[in-house]
């Protein structure tokens, strides 16, 4: 226990998602009274919130799963290669009924609040209703991609038909069936629900302001036989996790793309474009991300391949990113997206053309065209990474407010903590590993829930970033970042929403080296026995 006499707990936690609930075990684990407090009805975060037809893993099911309980790994069944979302929530359910974790969660709570209390050295977080909750120590499990944001167009209001965000997707999933449907946004969410959904409407139309690179995904069922296949590999399947860049299966070639031939490098893409999952976006050579030929030229053998699927020549030059490289943005997994737009009945709308200006009482009205619709999708994507943190009124010491710390630039210290931010971590924060999910929550849970450990052995009631090792950290994560085309471009991992008028410009939002290093830091300073910390 700790010495946190008069405190309603010894940590709170944020966020009922995957960070949330392995937050939870962990400094359960370490004895200590926790709450759990989220927004929504119940388990899930993410994979809660985000039932949109078509939502699914574009990484290996097997590679997402936490690694921390051989029970869990022993038990639990993937069924699909890349499993649907129903799939993960039953999966999260899974470990919350095992692990009796709802005894600790508490839904339907939305934080307005986190103040740190000092003297106290606590939190005190207030929710909607005012009710208010304390604790030594607040983690932030609240997710990169949670605050949803609508276009910026005039008229949104106006409109008189049904309406949602992907993120907000109605429970009556048939509902779409024989309508008319409009949806604005080709990003992931969009590719995932456009090439479901267009399945069974009576029109699709979509509004495209940026097209973007997708290769298949190629999902399968996964046999029970096969199952045992894979359950045996489990430890090679995380060894090769934690090895890799951004903590997937697939390793990247070290290979030279500019050394070998067109037509050898085209005849060699051509294999790994029949393979499944990320090996046609994370199983090339690794200079496709900094070298300016090498990725022209696999753009232009992507290119060359949305040219191959769709029937019309024209339609197929509006869907091939011209001002962006392949893999300089988040590349999605289709299942046969490019396909839908060969049917009469799906119709794309190059809105560069010819811009919306604006949503009316039936629908959209671009420039050149009036359309009606039954239904208006916005696939139109998040207040991204800094959104979470925003959305809730944190305040440090001296009345400091994380909005203003954050208000030119980013400043954490390992992506976990922040300075004036005592007692907090972040687990999925800015500056932080993000890559493979689950992989970079276990590990800054752990770290997390060690440094928790530690304070508790040391009687230490305060642990501070400084804003020396914040500056060294910004360095660090500025200089991984040099060199990536991907950091050239405009999109959330850039911190760049253009729905908002705080975010037209690019900035440093995640962390761009590779993910052993990044441990490798991390380790280092749990080894100096967090020293690097001023501890009280
Ligand atoms: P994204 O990737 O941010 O995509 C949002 C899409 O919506 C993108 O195509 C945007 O075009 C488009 N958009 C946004 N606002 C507008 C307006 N005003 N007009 C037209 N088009 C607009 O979000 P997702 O939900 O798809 O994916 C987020 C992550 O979730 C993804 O990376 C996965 O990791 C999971 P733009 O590109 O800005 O021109």
């Amino acid at each position: 226990q700790l010495a946190n006499e008069g405190l309603d707990y010894d940590v709170l936690i944020i966020g009922g998602g995957l960070s949330g609930i392995y937050s939870l075990l962990r400094v359960r684990e370490l004895g200590l009274r926790v709450k759990v407090i989220e927004a929504g009805e119940a388990e899930g975060g993410t994979w809660f919130w985000n039932r949109y037809p078509g939502a699914r893993f574009d990484s290996e099911s097997y590679s997402y799963i936490f690694s921390f309980s051989q029970e869990v790994l022993d038990e639990w069944n993937w069924t699909e290669h890349f499993a649907p979302q129903t799939e993960t929530l039953r999966y999260i359910q899974f470990l919350t009924q095992k692990f009796d974790l709802k005894k600790d969660m508490q839904f339907n709570t939305k934080i307005k609040s986190a103040h740190f209390q000092s003297p106290g050295n606590s939190w005190l977080l207030t929710d909607e209703s005012g009710k208010q909750y304390s604790s030594r120590y607040l983690i932030t499990a609240i997710g990169i991609l949670n605050q949803t944001t609508l276009p910026a167009i005039p008229g949104i209001n106006d409109y008189k038909g049904q309406a949602w965000h992907t993120a907000r997707w109605p429970s009556d999933h048939s509902s779409l069936e024989g309508k008319r449907v409009g949806i604005i946004g080709t990003g992931a969410t969009a590719i995932q629900t456009i090439q479901e959904i267009y399945k069974t409407v009576g029109s699709l139309t979509v509004f495209q302001r940026t097209p973007n690179w997708t290769a298949p995904l190629r999902n399968t069922k996964i046999s029970p036989a096969e199952m045992v296949e894979i359950r045996a590999k489990y430890p090679e399947i995380f060894r090769k996790c934690l090895e890799s860049y951004s903590c997937f299966i697939h390793v990247g070639d070290t290979r030279k793309t500019t050394d070998l031939s067109k037509e050898a490098l085209f005849a060699h893409w051509e294999e790994l474009y029949k393979l499944p999952g990320f090996a046609k976006v994370l199983g090339v050579s690794t200079d496709i991300a900094t070298d300016r030929e090498a990725n022209r030229l696999y753009s232009e053998f992507n290119a060359k391949k949305i040219r191959e699927r769709i029937k019309d020549p024209a339609v197929a030059e509006k869907l091939i990113p011209k001002n962006h490289g392949f893999g300089t943005r988040r590349v999605p997994l289709e299942s046969g997206y490019y396909e839908a737009f060969n049917e009469p009945h799906v119709k794309l709308v190059d809105i560069t053309g010819d811009p919306i200006e604006r949503v009316t009482e039936k629908g959209i009205k671009t420039r050149d065209e009036e359309f009606e619709f039954d239904v208006l999708i916005y696939a139109t994507g998040f207040d991204a990474v800094t959104g979470s943190f925003n959305a809730i009124d944190f305040q440090g010491t001296n009345n400091t407010k994380l909005k203003d710390v954050w208000s030119q630039g980013i400043q954490t210290f390992l992506g976990l903590t922040v300075k004036n931010f005592p007692n907090m971590f972040m687990i999925m924060g800015p500056h932080q590993m993000f890559g493979n999910i689950p992989r970079s929550i276990e590990y800054a849970v752990n770290w997390a829930a060690d440094f928790i450990h530690y304070a508790r052995d040391h009687n230490i009631q305060f642990v501070e970033a400084t804003q020396e090792n914040m500056d060294r950290w910004y360095r660090h994560v500025d200089e991984c970042g040099q060199g990536l085309l991907a950091n050239e471009v405009d999109s959330w991992m850039t911190g760049v929403n253009k729905n908002l008028a705080h975010k037209q410009r690019r900035s440093l939002t995640r962390y761009n080296g590779p993910a052993p290093g990044y441990r490798k830091r991390c380790d280092d300073v749990k080894a100096r026995n967090y020293s690097d910390f001023v501890l009280g």
